[in-house]
């Protein structure tokens, strides 16, 4: 997106002369290679920031109001409120994220001067899955950051973030999309250990291949309320462990440990949902080993078992993620491929070899409108940054 024409938008809906001085900035989405729902179990993640994201123009005000604007939200237009008043509130919908991000900002490191207006303009497709809430809240806690000169450490921010995310808008995740976002690094994975928030960069390379992110334009519907349900799923499963096990978190097992111990969650459910998370750990840091290897063989591979697993023991893939990934699975030249993110709707992703691309992209979509009814959306994913001023 050009930065003239943002602060050009920015100018018209707010009324600001064009010889006023603004601040600009990007915050990217993520997609999450392997490793999903394990951060909220203590485990391991490889995500990566993409190029799409997030844009923020800023301008600070002389008073203690907020004014924030979003073009993605044109029909519920400008929302207002003080930076002495920062309570959830329904109607006031996407903007709750940099509300909260300010609220506990404010909380932690002091009240702000005075308050500023913002123009917010991004090209991620909503709702798909691709942490368009965490690509908010790091934007809004950058650019309080950077412009009120807040001196904070970005891992700090990424946790107010997440803070935001569960305390605030009530969804317990983990912290793996905030991470991914406010520490994304150009052409690179992210390799998280979740529990003690250790972490390397994995250069992706991917010789000649593309990441292709498939949004299946499912509606992520009470994915909010299934996704907590996993997670104290996995809790539940957790306690009946410790019954016999001194572990903190089912990342602490191996496939082993936990194959010789399972017998003590005596619930079928419970026991398919842990299995989940405790394989997902070992297999991404296998997927790490792989990569730095570059054994994209083997990479794709354990992709392909990170989405049966999620389809059969953790249940969150449905027939719309399912039809694509099986059908990318069938398509020449696809080395891997898998549902990324929360799921319940939601975006895939494959590895592709690069002259494959058009041709992956006509199959598969042909084959999703046929049997779902509806179309779904290709994107050539581009590893960048985390947030940042532009
Ligand atoms: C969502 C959550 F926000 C993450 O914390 C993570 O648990 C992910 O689902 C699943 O891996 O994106």
């Amino acid at each position: 997106m050009d930065k003239n024409t943002l602060i050009s938008e920015f100018q018209q809906v707010f009324s600001i002369e064009a010889s006023q001085a603004v601040h600009t900035f990007f915050s990217p989405g993520r997609i999450n290679l392997i490793g999903e729902h394990t951060d909220y179990n203590g485990g391991y993640v490889l995500p990566c920031a993409i190029t799409y994201g997030t844009y923020g123009v800023v301008k600070r005000r002389e008073d203690r109001r907020v004014r924030v604007y979003s073009k993605n939200f044109a029909n519920i237009g400008m929302i207002e409120f003080s930076l002495d008043l920062l309570e959830f509130a329904a109607e006031d919908n996407w903007a709750n994220y940099p509300k909260g991000m300010i609220r506990y900002i404010q909380e932690r490191y002091g009240s702000l001067p005075v308050g500023f207006d913002m123009y917010v303009s991004g090209n991620l497709p909503n709702g798909a899955g691709l942490s368009s809430s965490a690509s908010l809240e790091m934007l809004m806690g950058v650019i309080l950051n950077e412009v009120y000169a807040l001196g904070i450490d970005r891992i700090e921010l990424v946790k107010l973030g997440q803070k935001v995310e569960n305390d605030f808008i009530g969804v317990n995740s983990g912290i793996m999309d905030q991470f991914a976002v406010g520490m994304g690094k150009v052409n690179c994975g992210m390799f998280l250990d979740c529990q003690t928030l250790e972490y390397e960069y994995a250069p992706l390379d991917i010789g000649g291949h593309k990441i292709i992110i498939i949004n299946s334009n499912k509606r992520r519907e009470l994915a909010d309320s299934k996704y907590n349900e996993r997670r104290s799923e996995c809790e539940h499963a957790l306690r009946l462990l410790q019954r016999k096990l001194d572990i903190q978190s089912l990342g602490d097992l191996t496939e082993e440990e936990f194959e010789a111990n399972q017998f003590l969650i005596d619930d079928d459910v419970l026991k398919r949902r842990a299995k989940h998370a405790v394989y997902e750990n070992n297999r991404t840091k296998k997927a790490l080993k792989s990569l730095k290897e570059g054994d994209l063989s083997t990479f794709g591979h354990l992709m392909n078992e990170s989405h049966l697993s999620m389809r059969k023991d953790y249940e969150i893939t449905g027939i719309e993620l399912d039809t694509l990934v099986e059908s990318a699975w069938a398509q020449p030249g696809t080395v891997g491929a898998r549902m990324t993110g929360g799921g319940f709707g939601g975006c895939a992703i494959a590895l592709v070899d690069a002259n494959e691309v058009d041709s992956f992209i006509t199959e598969v979509g042909e084959g999703y409108k046929q049997k779902i009814g509806y179309e779904a959306d290709f994107y050539v994913a581009s590893i960048g940054d985390g947030t940042k001023r532009i």
